[in-house]
């Protein structure tokens, strides 16, 4: 009898446990799945240039870097701000992406850089070793971007649109860098970023149910 009823209590902890052991299996795979997987962590970046690798400001150069992807548009949008502290309307940045897709950002007009100027317009250019822009000698065009200045702290750049190929990879390159014109002749005017990998279709865009 006491054999019997030890396997009557032994079914009914197996047949209430159960559902909870499967139950607490099927949590866990979900908690560990997000955390592999990261949002937005990836895409903001802060870039700084101490006063002895620059002579744009006195103290500390800042670059903030804040990309998205939208997925519906198959396209990149930036903004990036730059902690410069005088307006010249040809300060620009220049955006390179490995749009060759040769695994790395090719000097001269091989990747095609964009050079965005703070009043909004830009022209074909060509990437030289120090990060700089040379421009090519036509009328400049408006680049679809937009710049703001204040002087306390620097320049914003609004740039909404970049897509270069259709799908766009599922990775790329990019290099940023920053000129200053107030610079004067034989001082450091030019900043430029390590080469990113935007690992483009891996981050959320915050736009999927635009
Ligand atoms: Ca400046
Ligand atoms: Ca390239």
């Amino acid at each position: 009898m006491k054999l019997l009823l030890s396997l009557i209590r032994l079914t009914f902890l197996v047949a209430v446990l159960a559902p909870i052991w499967q139950g607490g299996c099927k949590i866990k795979p979900q908690e560990e799945e997000k955390r592999e997987t990261p949002v937005s962590a990836e895409n903001e970046y802060l870039f700084t240039w101490q006063s002895d690798e620059q002579d744009i400001v006195p103290g500390t150069l800042y670059m903030r870097v804040k990309w998205k992807y939208d997925r519906k548009g198959d396209y990149l949008s930036f903004i990036i701000s730059v902690n410069d502290n005088d307006y010249n309307e040809k300060d620009y940045i220049g955006m390179i992406f490995d749009k060759n897709q040769n695994g790395m950002i090719d000097l001269g007009t091989i990747d095609k850089p964009y050079g965005l100027w703070v009043n909004g317009m830009t022209a074909p250019s060509a990437l030289a070793e120090d990060g700089s822009l040379v421009f090519a000698k036509l009328p400049p065009k408006p680049g679809g971007h937009k710049c703001e200045f204040d002087p306390e702290k620097g320049y914003v750049f609004e740039i909404p649109f970049i897509k270069w190929q259709s799908p766009l990879p599922r990775s790329t390159l990019l290099r940023i860098s920053f000129v200053d014109r107030d610079v004067p002749y034989g001082k450091i005017r030019v900043v430029k970023t390590k080469d990113l990998k935007l690992n483009i279709k891996e981050v959320a865009s915050g736009d999927e149910n635009n």
